[in-house]
């Protein structure tokens, strides 16, 4: 890891790295979620600290790999066949169109790519070959290559370990007790055991969920609690605000306030410390200083690039502008996947604690 000294030549030593716990209650968590937020920010950031460099985020950059057309009715969802969002299906991509755009993404100094397709399950025969091909194409760029496509076999799951997929991301959304709340198509159940197939092809997880649903502080202590007593630790963990598309059943939720999403993404932080926690959709919506906060919070990744899948994300100079501000900087080096307790460690910080 870079040092830490300070302008005045203070050295601030990492803390200690915790142990990884897996056994959090609902208790503990909502206990976390109501954390003055002074209280709440420290823990975060010593927990922050312990297993990551504060200075630097991920940029990611997503690519619609295969837009709209969706059987699934999940109700944020902009690409669900069933609603009139204005979204145009658009057929699976070319190899080449998708590794262009990864191209483009790693010049502009994203060291992973995320390539998302509007799926119930992932399609078997040629199209899931051409996706297996741009997972082989992404890695050979020099990046991390993840994918969701919806419900995987094991078998498929297996192919895209073969071809070097890095992550996949399956997001659980919410609690188990809201999600029939919001899709009606499939069930909890299939999600985990999604994710089980991933873990066992040996492939690292990213699994997270979304805020302004309209569900309760319940809610997402539930969901965080799923996520954080799965061993090990999704490697990567969204959270998204949703974004509030017209024509979707959610389109006129409520607006979050926006130290809501800082409190998830410090209680994120505390409970799974060593995991990437990525500040995801809905940054539009945030105003500079909350987007801080979430850093301070400890996320440690954003989306860089004008469009998320199928709606807007900041450009990429706003982006370059608020980190610089911030005297932040973007990660150069993908993170590694081999560090202490099966968790992810960013290059930097391994080559610090060995
Ligand atoms: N079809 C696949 C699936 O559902 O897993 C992959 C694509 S899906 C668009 C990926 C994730 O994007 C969803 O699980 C959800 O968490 C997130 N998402 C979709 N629409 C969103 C919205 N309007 N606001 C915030 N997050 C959204
Ligand atoms: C995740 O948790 N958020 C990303 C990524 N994983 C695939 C997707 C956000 C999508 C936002 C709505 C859209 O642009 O269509
Ligand atoms: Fe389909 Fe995924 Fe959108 Fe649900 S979130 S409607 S599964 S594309």
């Amino acid at each position: 890891m870079e040092s830490l000294t300070d302008d005045f030549g203070c050295m601030a030593t990492p803390p200690q790295r915790p142990p990884l716990r897996y056994d959090w209650t609902a208790e503990e968590i909502a206990s976390l979620l109501d954390l003055p937020f002074p209280e709440l920010l420290y823990s975060a950031q010593t927990a922050h600290r312990a297993f990551h460099n504060p200075d630097e985020v991920q940029g990611c950059t997503l690519l619609s790999i295969k837009t709209g057309g969706c059987p699934e009715d999940c109700a944020y969802c902009p690409q669900a066949a069933r609603y009139k969002t204005g979204v145009d299906a658009q057929a699976l991509l070319s190899v080449d169109e998708t590794l262009d755009a990864a191209a483009t993404a790693r010049d502009n100094g994203a060291t992973r790519f995320c390539m998302g397709a509007a799926w119930r399950d992932a399609p078997e025969g040629d199209e899931f070959e051409r996706v297996v091909e741009m997972v082989r194409g992404v890695r050979s760029l020099g990046l991390e290559a993840c994918c969701t496509l919806g419900m995987l076999t094991r078998q498929q799951a297996e192919r895209l370990a073969e071809a070097g997929l890095t992550a996949y991301n399956h997001n659980l959304d919410t609690s188990p007790e809201f999600y029939g709340e919001i899709i009606t198509t499939r069930r909890y159940q299939e999600r985990l055991d999604t994710l089980g197939r991933v873990r066992a092809a040996g492939i690292t997880v990213c699994c997270g969920g979304i805020i302004g649903m309209g569900e309760s502080r319940t809610d997402r202590i539930g969901l965080l609690r799923e996520l954080s007593t799965q061993v090990p630790h999704p490697e990567s963990v969204p959270i998204n605000l949703l974004v509030r598309v017209e024509g979707t059943p959610l389109a006129a939720q409520r607006s979050v306030d926006p130290l809501e999403l800082v409190r998830m993404v410090a209680a994120a932080r505390i409970l799974m410390p060593a995991s990437m926690v990525r500040l995801s959709a809905g940054r539009l919506s945030l105003s500079d200083e909350a987007q801080a906060l979430c850093f301070l919070g400890g996320a440690n990744s954003i989306f860089m690039g004008d469009k998320l899948l199928t709606t807007s994300n900041p450009e990429m100079d706003r982006d370059r502008q608020l980190l610089d501000k911030l005297g932040m900087r973007l990660m150069n080096e993908p993170v590694t996947m081999t560090g202490s307790e099966g968790a992810p460690l960013p290059l930097s910080v391994k080559a610090d604690h060995g």
